[in-house]
């Protein structure tokens, strides 16, 4: 296979599918980009991006207008399928699958024989044996992995390879990330392996597409355990009344200790999500996993009901969320504490609260309604009334102690490390 000669179809133009299509289109194969979304469709055919990716709209714009990349609505023929559509939770937490087969069947109709269909998107263990399955109904003139009748090859090899990429370097993490390829057949996963060795610099190892399913979820089921214990750690401290940033610090002095980043809690559509993949899957013996999202998702409430205290004990200041989206420097707000707790307070507070977000034009509906309103820093800055740091970005770190100066302060990323806590008048020990 020849980068040039290649023709592939990613299905699904979000986070992970428009990145992997532009940087495969700009490695010279010609790259059909499908979206169900009409409007995502036409901006990028106009060379443009929908969401906000270090360095992604130069090179969209680069490969669109090279005729590399073409986006559709529906999928084309092509000698590589890959799928990247969301896969989200029920409102009982259990995994959603549908989106996965929905686009598994909008292909269905254009293999041919010697087609590899990849599945990147994360996923429960067993999802892509469904794919295998409703393929091989749907196309029964084709042979699919454990389908074959008398050659070993089947006619469309199906592989499992999940995304690990970090939003704000997605374009260098596909490059230099190590691969896990999990294939139907060891034969499905050295066809993958091949396909990727064509873009990725980092090591493309070969496993079975369950184990590759099982490691996704792990990845992110370990980072969320870590973040809860630190966010464990830091309502310890707040208890005993000892700065959880300065035990970290020092306790990471350890040469094996490494403590995470207590926050207001864990969001985005990965790390907040997918460890319930794990504990849909084996309630009884996910224990740890389970209760790590419960301390994770508890930390917003913790992060509410503080700055209500701070709120009764300094009624005369006005109020600034520092930051809503679900992590430093990204304009994603999906799942994100910091979003859920001034939605909460808008909601109790109205027009005393006040958010300053650089990553984001127009407040969401859910806070203007209630009367919030987006501010410039330097005007929060100059009012002298209550910071909450709920996001790090950079702009927010940059602020000197002395510009802070008489403003009580509520951080809960500790990028103002070693400022005293914010006290609360006349409620210590009710927050504890
Ligand atoms: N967070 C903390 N403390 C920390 C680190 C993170 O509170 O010390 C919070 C962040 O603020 C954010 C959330 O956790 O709200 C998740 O942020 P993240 O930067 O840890 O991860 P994501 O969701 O942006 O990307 C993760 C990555 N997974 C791992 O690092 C194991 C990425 O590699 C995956 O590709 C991505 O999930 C995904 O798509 O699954």
């Amino acid at each position: 296979m020849r980068r040039k000669d290649i023709r592939v179809c990613v299905v699904g133009l979000g986070y992970i599918g428009l990145p992997t299509a532009a940087l495969i289109a700009s490695r010279g194969a010609t790259v059909v980009g499908v979206d169900i979304d009409d409007e995502v469709v036409a901006t990028i055919a106009d060379g443009r991006i929908h969401i906000a990716e270090a360095d992604l709209d130069g090179l969209v714009q680069k490969v669109v207008f090279s005729k590399k990349l073409l986006a559709r609505n529906t999928p084309e023929q092509a000698d590589v399928f890959m799928i990247a559509v969301p896969t989200p939770l029920s409102g009982n937490k259990k995994p959603v699958i549908d989106h996965v087969l929905a686009a598994a069947e909008s292909i269905a109709a254009h293999l041919t024989k010697g087609n590899l269909v990849i599945l990147e998107s994360t996923s429960p263990v067993g999802t892509t044996e469904q794919i295998c399955d409703l393929l091989a109904e749907l196309r029964s003139d084709l042979t699919f992995p454990g389908y074959e009748t008398d050659s070993d090859e089947p006619d469309v090899s199906i592989a499992y390879c999940p995304e690990r990429v970090l939003p704000g370097r997605i374009l260098i993490e596909l490059v230099q990330n190590d691969r896990c390829v999990g294939g139907m057949t060891p034969g499905c996963a050295v066809k993958a392996r091949n396909f990727y060795e064509l873009f990725v610099r980092g090591k493309c190892i070969e496993t079975t597409a369950r184990t590759a399913e099982m490691v996704k979820l792990t990845e992110n089921a370990f980072r969320d355990t870590n973040i809860a214990f630190a966010n464990e750690l830091s309502l310890i401290c707040d208890h005993v009344g000892i700065d959880a940033w300065e035990v970290i610090e020092l306790a990471n002095r350890h040469p094996r200790v490494e403590i995470l980043k207590p926050g207001p809690g864990v969001g985005g559509h990965c790390i907040a999500v997918d460890p319930w993949f794990i504990v849909d899957a084996a309630p009884h013996q996910a224990r740890l996993i389970r209760t790590s999202r419960e301390v994770n998702d508890s930390k917003a409430d913790y992060v509410f009901s503080r700055v209500r205290a701070l709120i009764d004990s300094y009624p005369e200041r006005k109020v600034t969320c520092l930051g809503i989206t679900f992590k430093a420097n990204v304009d994603d707000l999906r799942e994100s504490p910091a979003l859920e707790i001034v939605e909460r307070l808008a909601k109790s507070c109205g027009s005393l609260i006040q958010v300053v977000e650089p990553f984001v034009e127009d407040l969401p509906q859910a806070l203007a309604r209630h009367g919030a309103r987006k501010i410039e820093l330097d005007e929060a800055l100059d009012q002298s009334g209550i910071l909450v740091v709920l996001v790090d970005h950079d702009a927010f770190r940059r602020v000197s102690t002395a510009r802070r100066n008489g403003a009580i302060v509520y951080d809960t990323r500790g990028i103002w490390q070693h400022t005293p806590p914010a006290p609360t008048r006349g409620i210590a020990g009710q927050l504890a």
